[in-house]
């Protein structure tokens, strides 16, 4: 493909972009997805293209969610195939979690491409492919409402990211925990998770699977502070803030 100059400023922005193109090639992605990233590019300019603080103490509080879950669940859609299949992979590994693909634009044939993927990254197992897909969230009228039994159906926890509203609203109605990956800290996923990591995922996914095994040697004492003191309004709120703080500092420096 294309040559990236080694000193492109926006070098590692631009094979990002790449990998998705030829994910979607690979059927993968759908092109909606490249739309997705571009928006989601335009909120990371706003953070400075670094986990915040917001976004780490939301990791951390999603870390203990998903150690001490009954049944968490990882979903996964084609952006997130794309950008982290092998930290995905090492994520469910190190909590551990189940891995479900969940498509908004559900087609067998991507999912199948996702699975495979998913595979060729470590994964021993994937729910959600084809007839895995039995049950049904009745709240949801997308083809997102086709979920595993064994995976996002019966879950306590689910992680998803990239996310369209509709979905964490359905999961967090059916009495789930759903923790949010979205840079976009304005849009209906963020304002309606449990957690909400504003962030890039090809950041948190390795952050959060650090996180998860740090969680694991905290003493009860610790777990509860945590648990005790988040407020997913705060952290929403500090992201907010961030921003518009940055854009203020920003604006005096030029
Ligand atoms: O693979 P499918 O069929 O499930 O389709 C996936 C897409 C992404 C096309 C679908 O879920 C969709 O249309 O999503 P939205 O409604 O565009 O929402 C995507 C959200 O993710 C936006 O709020 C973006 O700001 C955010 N986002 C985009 N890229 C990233 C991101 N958040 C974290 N990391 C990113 N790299």
């Amino acid at each position: 493909r294309g040559i990236v100059p080694e000193n492109h400023p926006r070098r590692d922005s631009i094979l990002v972009r790449e990998r998705l193109v030829e994910a979607m090639e690979e059927d993968v992605v759908v092109p909606q997805g490249l739309i997705a990233q571009g928006r989601g590019e335009c909120f990371d300019y706003l953070i400075g293209e670094q986990t915040r603080d917001f976004a780490k103490k939301a990791i951390r509080y999603a870390a203990l969610l998903l150690v001490k879950a009954r049944n968490p669940v990882i979903s996964v859609n084609g952006n997130v195939a794309a950008l982290v299949p092998r930290e995905v992979v090492e994520l469910s590994k190190a909590i551990p979690a189940k891995l479900e693909v969940n498509l908004f634009y559900r087609d067998e044939k991507r999912e199948r491409a996702i699975a495979k993927v998913l595979r060729e990254a470590g994964a021993q197992e994937v729910l959600g492919v084809g007839e895995n897909a039995s049950e049904t969230i009745q709240e949801l009228f997308s083809e997102r409402r086709r979920v595993s039994k064994e995976g996002i159906f019966s879950a306590d926890v689910v992680l998803v990211a990239l996310e369209d509203g509709d979905r964490t609203e359905a999961l967090t109605k059916m009495g789930k925990k759903v923790i949010a990956i979205d840079l976009n800290p304005l849009s209906r996923t963020s304002m309606k998770a449990t957690v909400t990591i504003t962030d890039n995922i090809i950041r948190a996914i390795p952050a959060l699977k650090n996180e998860v095994i740090n969680v694991k040697k905290m003493r009860e004492e610790e777990i509860m502070e945590i648990v005790q003191n988040y407020d997913n309004k705060d952290t929403l709120r500090e992201a907010m803030k961030y921003i518009s703080r940055r854009l203020d500092q920003l604006s005096l420096d030029l």
